[in-house]
């Protein structure tokens, strides 16, 4: 199948190319490279060398004999030349993952909030809009999240994407109804994905559009089949404060001797899936297309939850770090239960990987073997999500003045 992968260079959709190439697709890596740029702005770097796009491409072709086609494009600025590509490629299924994807990077300052409204906005209605002005009916499948639900449960298990409802009529009967599952964004960048969801209902009514987006949880880990083939095959792996994940942080910052950085008092619940499920599951969301004319199918993308607490903890034992306690940057709950139904997924042949399963201590090794390329005072998380949150932010972990425990 001729698939076009927008923002193929991240740190999901590299694997995701490398994972369908080898399964014989064609692959178009769309990208502008925003995430290179911005590294740069951030001063940071990823924890494991990442060479071009071009030399990373190279060494795929050497290694595998398969070709991966690499295209500087700008979904969200370059309309014009992003529909002739279409228009020349027509691909059969569109990856959609380009979307700036940091909730700390896009609470930063009032530019970050507008550029990750704007990128991520535009790139997605871009692709809708020019895929119905060519009639392409290609499978659209986007990579949503799972902070478009929100993470407070009442009590029942979240499904995956719609909810029923009971609405009370004028004669005082109740009527039955199918709703998006109300959103509840937690960050400018939640509010993006959530945006997102309104813009595929309307063309999936309006057009006839095939799409499916895939509510993601957290990824962690590094490695996948294909990027283990060769070193400049490597993924990009986020350690700093406004891009690195709370799994993969903590164990990097158990493989450097640096207090493990749980945000308040750790309560918060949230979902996980490993960077090898993440490209299964998109495999498997290829593979099983909705048909024209169905609304948005939606997968909750994720395997297990956890407690961040209880994550820091188990990793404490796993390898002796200490834990630190420091100030939440965020606005979130203290502490959440989460209730996640991947019931789709699991019947479509999902094996989980579980966090036991060895896979943690891969990360850890990873982190030591390139632990001189990290600098310790980009481990801090400094966006504040309010004003009023930004002065009660002690940016340095290894100080005396934090509460820690070992
Ligand atoms: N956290 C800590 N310590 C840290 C980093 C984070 O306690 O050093 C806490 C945060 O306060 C938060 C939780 O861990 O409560 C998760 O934070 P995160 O940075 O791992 O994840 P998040 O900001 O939610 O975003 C990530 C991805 C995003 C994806 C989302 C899935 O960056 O692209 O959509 O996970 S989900 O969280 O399920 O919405």
């Amino acid at each position: 199948m001729k698939i076009a992968i927008l923002g193929g260079d991240g740190f999901v959709g590299w694997p995701t190319s490398l994972h369908l190439s080898e399964a014989g697709h064609d692959i178009h890596i769309i990208d502008n490279l925003s995430r290179r740029w911005i590294d740069t702005e951030l001063g940071v770097q990823s924890l494991t060398p990442m060479d071009s796009i071009q030399e990373r491409l190279r060494i795929w072709h050497d290694e595998t004999g398969r070709r991966i086609h690499f295209h500087l494009i700008d979904v969200a600025q370059d309309y014009e030349v992003f529909k002739a590509w279409l228009s020349e490629h027509r691909p059969e299924a569109i990856i959609h993952f380009a979307e700036q994807r940091a909730a700390p990077y896009s609470m930063k300052s009032d530019r970050h909030k507008n550029y990750t409204v704007n990128n991520n906005v535009n790139a997605t209605h871009n692709l809708l809009n020019a895929m119905v002005e060519l009639g392409l009916d290609a499978h659209l499948l986007h990579l949503g999240t799972m902070g478009v639900y929100g993470y407070s449960t009442v009590g029942a298990a979240i499904p995956e994407g719609y909810l029923n409802v009971g609405i009370e009529t004028l004669d005082g009967s109740e009527a039955q109804t199918e709703i998006l599952y109300p959103a509840n964004p937690g960050s400018i960048y939640h509010m993006t994905k959530c945006l997102d969801q309104l813009l595929f209902q309307f063309y999936a009514k309006n057009d006839g559009m095939r799409i499916t987006d895939l509510h993601q949880g957290i990824v962690w880990g590094t490695h996948t089949n294909q990027t283990r083939i060769h070193e400049q095959l490597i993924n990009r792996f986020d350690y700093d404060g406004d891009y690195g994940t709370v799994l993969n942080r903590f164990l990097i910052q158990a493989a450097i001797d640096y207090p493990l950085t749980v945000h308040g008092t750790g309560g918060q619940t949230r979902a996980f899936i490993h960077i090898q499920d993440s490209v299964r599951c998109i495999e498997l969301a290829l593979n099983n297309p909705p048909k024209r004319g169905d609304r948005v199918h939606v997968f909750n993308q994720m395997t297990e939850t956890h407690r961040v607490r209880d994550l820091a903890e188990m990793i404490s034992k796993m390898t002796g770090a200490e834990i630190a306690y420091v100030p939440n940057p965020r606005k979130e709950a203290d502490e959440n239960d989460l209730i996640v139904k991947n019931d789709k997924f699991m019947e479509l042949g999902l094996n989980p990987i579980r966090l036991e399963e060895g896979l943690l201590e891969e990360v850890v090794e990873v982190a030591k073997k390139y632990a001189y390329r990290l600098d310790r005072s980009r481990i801090p998380a400094t966006s504040a999500w309010t004003k009023d949150i930004a002065p009660t932010l002690n940016t340095d972990p290894e100080g005396k003045a934090l509460r820690s425990v070992s």
